[in-house]
């Protein structure tokens, strides 16, 4: 998987250093203190059948914990400092899913900062400019990283937000006896990608949260698995729809069944049953077989609140775009004819399969590929993306936001996003403005897409 001889290579090259990002924590003047994030090994309990040796985590510190890695908690338009230390054996980075900050914090080895080696360490310093749900992860190595346990929930507040419960939804590729499993299977690659094997909220296999009968519970969830499709609903309770990616729905609709993509974020509001002990259960019910994904049991007597009860949140500050005089950019997302990609110290599938724009880049590599488009600084664009593939493709654009304006197959048009769970043959046009600089990764968030082809840039100049 990742090319051991590389890396070794380039560790020795540059051993020992400890990059401070673009050097902005001096500028900012009263930074704060940095969250502790030390990407390490850990055992965990997560099959029924053993312990999972070599799981991954980001340590929050003191004390150390095998626990999944924390819920980062930012404010709205306040600094915030994390602190990646390396304790790996491979390269890694953090990328910061959904959140429109520099580009030099934005975790893109080769692209906006140097790999992070084994014992070195990172420092990320910006301010969140949208408040909701948003997440973390590795830019290298992903399939690995993220596979072995990388993935974490990032909530960002308004001061006068209610709280929500936080799940962090993913699967784990693993044996009868809890050990891992090969991470991928190429046949599978080339097509909706590789399942895991177990199914877990918060790391739990269908965890139960006591909650108070009557009452209203804001649960936002994140569905961070390398692969798994959700299709979200609710049984035993009734929910609504207040955020979805980060950004408010203007007016809270009831939940049906809403499908999630890897990538993709749903805030819920729903109302507990009125009675004691019953449960309000959250299922996938993609497929022919429904599962429970996590339950909420009703404690106490009922407070008798309504959905009604819950006021809409803010919006963000995401600037709509200039349609009439945005430029049009035809993406086209296809199937490639399969060749070995580069070696790359990020790791390679083997394989490529997948291409946008007839270009089959794997990412995050020093591959020398051009941009899709050299976006004006300021200007508005309207991408006329087409996934003229059997499959969908939950497609991530870094750094920016964009608004779904029409689709041949949707007619639910939601608030503006950071990603489009694109349909088979879906296609779409996205409403964007070019208003952060720099070069953005646009790519599948189903990770054996992304590593073998299915990614590409864009350069805001
Ligand atoms: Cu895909």
């Amino acid at each position: 998987m990742l090319n051991r001889r590389m890396f070794l290579q380039g560790s020795a090259a540059l051993g020992g250093a400890f990059t401070l990002g673009a050097g902005l924590a001096e500028r900012a003047g009263a930074a704060p203190d940095p969250q502790i994030l030390t990407a390490r090994f850990a055992e965990a309990q997560i099959a029924a059948g053993g312990v999972t040796p070599r799981v991954m985590t980001y340590d929050p510190g003191d004390p150390a914990s095998a626990a999944m890695p924390p819920v980062l908690r930012m404010r709205k338009g306040e600094p915030f400092a994390a602190r990646l230390v390396n304790r790996l054996d491979e390269p890694t980075t953090v990328h910061w899913h959904g959140l429109r900050i520099a580009n030099a914090m934005d975790g893109v080895p080769e692209m906006t900062q140097p790999y992070v080696y084994p014992g070195d360490g990172f420092d990320y310093l910006f301010t969140p400019p949208d408040a909701g749900t948003f997440w973390y992860h590795p830019h290298c190595n992903t399939l690995m990283q993220m596979g072995s346990g990388l993935t974490g929930v990032i909530v960002v507040e308004n001061p006068e937000d209610p709280s929500f419960e936080v799940l962090n939804l993913r699967d784990w590729r693993l044996g009868a006896s809890g050990e891992f499993i090969a991470p991928f299977k190429p046949r599978d690659a080339a097509r909706g990608g590789t399942y895991g094997t177990v199914r877990t909220a918060n790391w739990q296999r269908e965890p139960v949260y006591d909650a108070p009968a009557g009452g209203l519970v804001r649960v936002r969830i994140a569905a961070t698995d390398v692969t798994r499709i959700y299709t979200i609903g609710l049984e035993g309770a009734e929910a609504r729809v207040i955020a979805l990616d980060g950004n408010p729905v203007e007016i809270p609709f009831a939940l049906d069944r809403l499908d999630l993509g890897p990538g993709q974020r749903v805030d819920l509001a729903l109302r507990m049953p009125q009675s004691e002990g019953q449960h309000a259960r959250l299922g996938n019910f993609r497929g022919s077989s429904p599962w429970t994904i996590a339950a909420f049991r009703a404690v106490g007597t009922s407070l008798k609140r309504e959905l009604g009860d819950i006021a809409p949140l803010p919006p963000n500050p995401v600037a709509e775009a200039d349609i009439s005089t945005a430029k049009r950019i035809p993406i086209d997302l296809t199937a490639t004819a399969e060749h070995e990609p580069a070696a790359s110290i990020c790791g390679s599938l083997g394989y490529t399969f997948w291409a946008i724009n007839k270009v089959p880049w794997p990412g995050d590599t020093p591959d020398p590929v051009a941009p899709i488009e050299e976006l004006k600084f300021g200007k508005s664009y309207v991408l006329e993306i087409a996934n003229r593939t059997p499959h969908a493709h939950p497609i991530h654009l870094h750094g920016l936001s964009f608004r779904i304006l029409a689709s041949n197959r949707r007619s639910l048009l939601p608030p503006p996003t950071d990603t489009i769970l694109l349909l088979p043959d879906e296609q779409a046009q996205l409403a964007l403005v070019a208003d952060n600089p720099g070069d953005w990764v646009f790519h599948c968030h189903i990770i054996e897409h992304q590593k073998t082809g299915m990614s590409a840039y864009f350069r805001v100049a």
